[in-house]
């Protein structure tokens, strides 16, 4: 072996201690189940399984595929869709599957633009979807929304052949019916990207847009409580064949085994009343922290939240700064563009909040006060230390208890 065994080993329980010790804030993380943690480290990552259920490229793949079968359709009840494809290894290769199956070279989407809260994977210049397809980008109204009028008329003057809906960092609701309404008047398709909001759509705390997409895409690993991994849903049948072929033998090879077993139990897991309760719970830890920002004198995106996530401005402060400060005192969470940010990636204006990994260590109103709090208090004063302090917090409330 050419390291250092131990250190290896002692590389993992840091991490495991840092988890353990620290607060996240990262609105794309969480901390997977017990249970799905355990099924994706099992002997099937032995196993080469390319191809679909009863139709493999390798023999010995019988009892894997019950598993990915039962993977399909635990997601499909849990999404009601009638169609699933589990295997892809995340979320950006479900979106470029997706896009292969829809669209060819040099079509033209229509996306909102990442400084707004887009995805890399929705056409930035130097990702696959901007390399291969024409982008075109909505931004936010004033009021920081989705604006259908303007979209319509983005999409009557441009004529896309994709309108991508769904956030990395959008706090309000999405009217899905009126999209679907303008974008199939237009003949442009619409794939919804519910990464973010899973948890909250499968818990009916988000309207599903499974009837008014073409294609759903999400990750498993943000509001649903699962390892890292992706899935594509839909419930338009003339594209099932061609997002399967699209996935396998398209853009990946074999599938993930011991992985797809996980998302299994990860669906499985997501379809129960404490489930929906807990996804409750994300969004009134949500709505409390973001009023005390408010009532510090900070502004966000919006006044309100529907999910896990808000946006804080810094006003004059360095979020690349306030990020590392905020780490030393234990709490993690990233620094972000602001819509119309005139500051570049690396120093953006805001910081972006999510309370799905805090509210998984059933952390509540008192406590989620005290972060709040906490935070603002670094912002203001960047001298004052805290790490005691979220340290014993975080005693109280282990990952995994
Ligand atoms: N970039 C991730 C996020 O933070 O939203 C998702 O891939």
């Amino acid at each position: 072996m050419s390291y250092n065994f131990y250190n290896f080993l002692n590389l993992l329980k840091l991490e495991s201690i840092k988890q353990e010790k620290k607060i996240n804030l990262i609105a794309s993380e969480n901390y997977a189940s017990l249970s799905s943690i355990i099924y994706s480290s099992s002997c099937f990552i032995n196993k080469y399984s390319e191809g679909y259920p009863s139709n493999r490229y390798y023999s010995g793949c019988k009892i894997f595929d019950i598993f990915e079968n039962k993977a399909i359709i635990e997601s499909q009840l849990l999404f009601s869709s009638n169609f699933s494809n589990v295997q892809p290894h995340s979320g950006v290769q479900a979106n470029f599957a997706s896009f292969q199956s829809l669209l060819n070279k040099n079509d033209k989407i229509l996306s909102l633009d990442l400084k707004s809260g887009g995805h890399l994977s929705h056409g930035f210049k130097k990702n696959f979807s901007g390399l291969i397809f024409k982008i075109i980008n909505y931004c936010l109204d004033n009021n920081n929304c989705i604006n259908n009028k303007y979209i319509e008329l983005l999409i009557k003057k441009e004529k896309p052949k994709l309108l991508i809906v769904g956030y990395s960092c959008y706090q309000s609701n999405i009217d899905w019916s009126y999209l679907r309404y303008i974008s199939k008047k237009n003949n442009c398709y619409l794939l919804s990207d519910i990464s973010h909001i899973s948890g909250f759509v499968c818990s009916g705390l988000i309207k599903n847009p499974i009837n008014n997409s073409d294609i759903v895409t999400s990750t498993t690993h943000k509001t649903l409580r699962g390892i890292k991994g992706g899935i594509i849903l839909s419930n338009n049948n003339l594209f099932f064949k061609k997002i399967n072929s699209s996935v396998f033998p398209g853009q990946q090879g074999g599938c993930i085994s011991n992985f797809i077993i996980s998302k299994y139990i990860t669906f499985k897991e997501s379809n129960n009343f404490n489930f929906i309760n807990y996804n409750k719970q994300i969004l009134i830890n949500s709505k409390i922290m973001l009023k005390i920002f408010f009532y510090r004198g900070y502004f966000a995106l919006n006044y309100d939240t529907i999910n896990h996530m808000f946006l804080i401005h810094l006003k004059n402060n360095f979020s690349l700064k306030i990020e590392k400060i905020l780490e030393k005192n234990g709490i993690f969470l990233n620094k972000n563009f602001f819509p119309n940010d005139v500051k570049n990636s690396i120093n953006p204006s805001a910081i972006r909040i999510g309370l799905a990994a805090l509210t998984t260590r059933k952390i509540k109103k008192k406590e989620v006060e005290f972060i709040a709090n906490i935070i603002c208090d670094i912002i203001e004063n960047n001298n004052i230390f805290y790490k005691d302090k979220i340290n014993f917090l975080c005693k109280k409330f282990p990952i995994y208890n």
